[in-house]
């Protein structure tokens, strides 16, 4: 989204885990990531970010004029932030705890600091921690998994009525592609995902993102996703 506005950034990746306790001594009020200082104003939750980012910077805007659109793009939004995002979540933890090594993938590109052989002895516990804190419990992911496809289609069908996947990236496009192209570092779901209108449509607004996670979850727990069409029905 800082890149869209044409704003200039200082990225500081975090470790996952540890961020909590240094996100809070940066005097942030939450938790979480990502958190932004911007003008001496500290802001947290992407939701919250990205209202900030049209107030602070308003052209290009995150969110279109047209007050029928805006409330779509506000919906998928909405939906991408409270639901799709902590199913990945736990789908993501769950994956990686079965396959711990590719968590080193996720640091291509990244600033941290950190030798190989930190990363190894510290991703263990980090892992574990990460499984614990998200509840990425078997039977969640499980449930996760079930509910994906009918997810998918809701956001192939965001995609093309235009509230996704249009020519300039919205809220809303920023908010999903993310958590779609982390599913897709899964290889258990990329060929589920990557040939749909909102996989191409994710691709479009994150072209770069890193981490590769080889196969790794019980072929059943797969079954609703290979059920169903590989695209959704027109
Ligand atoms: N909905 C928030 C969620 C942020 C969030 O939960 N981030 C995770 C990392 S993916 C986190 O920092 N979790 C730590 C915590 O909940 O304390 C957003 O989109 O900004």
């Amino acid at each position: 989204m800082l890149d869209f506005k044409g704003i200039d950034y200082k990225t500081i990746d975090l470790m996952p885990l540890l961020h909590k306790g240094v996100v809070r001594a940066a005097g942030f009020p939450g938790t979480t990531v990502p958190a932004l200082k911007f003008n001496g104003e500290k802001i947290q939750n992407s939701v919250d970010i990205a209202r900030a980012l049209d107030r602070i910077v308003p052209e290009p805007p995150l969110l279109p004029a047209d007050q029928e659109s805006r409330k779509k793009v506000l919906t998928a939004e909405a939906f991408g932030e409270a639901e799709l995002q902590h199913a990945v979540r736990q789908i993501l933890w769950n994956t990686v705890r079965r396959q711990p090594r590719s968590i080193a993938t996720f640091l291509e590109g990244s600033n941290l600091p950190l030798p190989q052989s930190v990363a190894a002895y510290t991703s263990g516990p980090i892992i574990w921690g990460e499984y614990k804190v998200n509840d990425s419990t078997d039977q969640n992911v499980r449930d996760d998994l079930a509910a994906l496809p009918q997810w998918l289609d809701r956001l192939d069908a965001w995609v093309e009525d235009g509230t996704l996947g249009g020519a300039t990236p919205n809220a809303a496009d920023f908010q999903i592609a993310t958590s779609i192209c982390l599913l897709m570092c899964l290889q258990d779901l990329r060929p589920y995902i990557a040939d749909r209108p909102i996989g191409k449509a994710a691709v479009q607004v994150v072209p770069s993102y890193a981490g590769d996670v080889p196969p790794a979850l019980p072929a059943e727990w797969l079954a609703p996703l290979r059920e169903q069409p590989a695209t959704a029905p027109a």
